[in-house]
């Protein structure tokens, strides 16, 4: 079963974040998805899990919960308005982030894959789903030039586990759907979906009846991508 997420008691005292340095590139034989390594997948996307990045910062899911004005927003759906199940605040370039965590987090990826991406990673977005029943469904993130270009996008996990699916675009007149390939995200991982993974692969957070904490979502994207 999946626990809520647990700040220690006495977070102020103990809590001393720190991000753990990214190991060079190591690819994965046979396209696996396991920590550290870079699977390759198909279509020239890959992605790599970094278990613990973000090591500490117990108490940070709660700041960011009460400090960032989220917004929610509202969809249509065939002939309806309906909310979208999850909260959201996206930092352009430039703009204060929330917190000096989130701001060396920015730093730090840029700083290790910004040479192979070409450019610094530059905008922030947030999600906060308040508990198992809010997600997102299924998408790529290719608003902007995701949908053409090879990019990255770097999500940090805060608070309660999460998984998220990942599965080939469904071609049209292409093959069946195969399988999605599972990431369960814990307070502090890090995933990173780079090459074609935006235009090529779809990823999504699905409702969970277990989870029944609330998890924010930190994803970093390079400019024009979103
Ligand atoms: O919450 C996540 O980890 C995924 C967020 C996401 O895919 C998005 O907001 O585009």
């Amino acid at each position: 079963m999946t626990a809520a997420f647990q700040p220690t008691l006495f977070d102020s005292a103990v809590d001393r974040p720190c991000y753990r340095p990214l190991p060079p590139v190591v690819h994965a034989a046979g396209g696996s998805a396991g920590a550290g390594a870079r699977a390759h997948l198909a279509e020239g996307a890959w992605v790599e899990l970094h278990p613990n990045w973000l090591r500490g910062a117990e108490a940070l899911p709660d700041r960011l919960a009460q400090s960032v004005d989220w917004r929610a927003e509202r969809r249509a759906m065939y002939d309806r308005v309906v909310d979208v199940p999850r909260l959201v605040r996206f930092y352009g370039e430039g703009e204060p982030l929330p917190h000096p965590l989130i701001t060396q987090g920015l730093s730090l990826l840029s700083d290790h894959f910004g040479a192979e991406l070409g450019e610094p990673f530059r905008t922030v977005g947030m999600c906060r789903y308040r508990d198992g029943s809010d997600s997102v469904a299924w998408h790529g993130d290719d608003i902007g030039r995701g949908r053409t270009e090879d990019t990255m996008v770097a999500i940090l996990s805060l608070g309660t586990e999460r998984t998220l699916l990942l599965r080939p675009r469904r071609r049209p007149g292409g093959a069946g759907r195969s399988a999605s390939l599972r990431f369960p995200l814990g307070h502090g991982d890090l995933i990173v979906m780079g090459g074609s993974c935006q235009r090529s692969w779809e990823h999504c957070i699905p409702k969970s009846a277990r989870a029944r904490g609330p998890r924010i979502s930190v994803q970093f994207r390079p400019r024009g991508v979103r």
